[in-house]
């Protein structure tokens, strides 16, 4: 995970082909996303570290958890192109070949299937503008389900990012144009619940 990298932060590959998530995410779709929009959080994320070696050994999940103590010229960045890498190496990861089964931890925790698809599409649909649905835990190991705008990530809430929904335009907009709801729908069949799981055992604090 780039999570634990540190600088300069190199762009890591999709971990499957670019028409992998057809016909549910397009390929076109998946090349701008990663190709461009990803590899820009990168390329920025590291040209606003540059002139600050004192940073360069932090990992990116220290320098988001720790931004408040970044001087203020770094901090908005970190928070946006640092979150942005976060973010979308999390929401490129934990999409996978359509077929796997949900989770029963984690749809239970909400009701079951269509409750916990609910929730989330609710969450991502109500999120004004620009920004991600997260699965989340707090402290106590519980599941929900928020919304945060722009690269805003969860770990400055104090939660651990399990699963990122992206719902900025850029993720859809080639295929879907505006109808964020069509995309969502087409995104919960290629959730990769095998490294869901993984998550959920993984969190360290
Ligand atoms: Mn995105």
């Amino acid at each position: 995970m780039i999570s634990t990298q540190t600088y300069p932060f190199s762009l890591p590959p999709l971990p499957y082909a670019y028409d992998a998530l057809e016909p549910y995410i397009d390929r076109e779709t998946m090349h701008f996303h990663h190709d461009k929009h990803m590899k820009t959080y990168v390329d920025n994320l590291n040209k606003a570290l540059e002139p600050y070696p004192q940073y360069h050994h932090w990992t990116l999940e220290r320098l988001l958890l720790q931004q408040d103590e970044l001087p203020d010229s770094l901090k908005t960045s970190v928070r946006n192109n640092g979150g942005g890498v976060y973010n979308h190496d999390l929401y490129f990861s934990l999409m996978a070949p359509a077929g796997q089964q949900p989770l029963a931890g984690v749809t239970e925790a909400f009701g079951g299937d269509e409750q916990w698809k609910a929730q989330m599409k609710s969450a991502a649909l109500g999120q004004f503008g620009s920004g991600f649905a997260w699965l989340v835990s707090d402290s106590s190991g519980a599941l929900s389900i928020i919304a945060l705008p722009n690269q805003d990530n969860p770990l400055s809430l104090g939660f651990y990012p399990i699963l990122p929904l992206d719902v900025w335009e850029h993720a859809y907009y080639l295929k879907h144009q505006n109808l964020r709801g069509d995309y969502i729908d087409q995104w919960f069949h290629v959730i990769n619940w095998e490294g869901v799981k993984e998550r959920m055992s993984g969190r360290q604090y």
